[in-house]
């Protein structure tokens, strides 16, 4: 079920269970403002989620409330991911779902990357 982007932060949504360590996750990267992990149901040959390590429901309130340095920190995050993964060339695609008509179903902020073949047009 996708979720309200409006709603208050959950502090039970899986993903802050996991950035507490009370889940386990395949951790590709880590550092002072995010976590990348490898997404439990992978949509293409290399398919990770990146969350920023703050109280964010989605894109919204982050672009809206984060700091300059929580922003930066998790853009840099984002990009360091795929370099270090060997995805820039030949290329890799990010998403964010953002609400209901997005198809947001865990309310913790996530972007995910895709890579690994060629992904054709935007997805439906
Ligand atoms: P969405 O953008 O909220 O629709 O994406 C949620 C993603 O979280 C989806 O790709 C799930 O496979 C993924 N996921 C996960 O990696 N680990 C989990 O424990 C759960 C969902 I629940």
């Amino acid at each position: 079920m996708a979720i309200d982007a409006t709603e208050a932060y959950d502090d039970e949504n899986i993903f802050a269970k996991i950035l507490r360590g009370e889940i386990p996750n395949k951790t590709v990267y880590e550092d002072e403002h995010a976590l990348a992990f490898h997404d439990i149901n992978p949509q293409a040959p290399d398919h990770i989620l990146v969350i920023p390590k703050g109280r964010y429901v989605s894109w919204d309130d982050f672009s809206a409330t984060a700091s300059e340095t929580e922003i930066a920190g998790f853009v840099r995050a984002v990009g360091h991911v795929a370099r270090t993964a060997g995805m820039v060339e030949p290329g890799y695609r990010l998403l964010a779902n953002i609400g209901k008509n997005g198809h947001q179903e865990i309310p913790h902020l996530h972007v995910h990357i895709f890579a690994g073949k060629p992904l054709g047009p935007m997805l439906s």
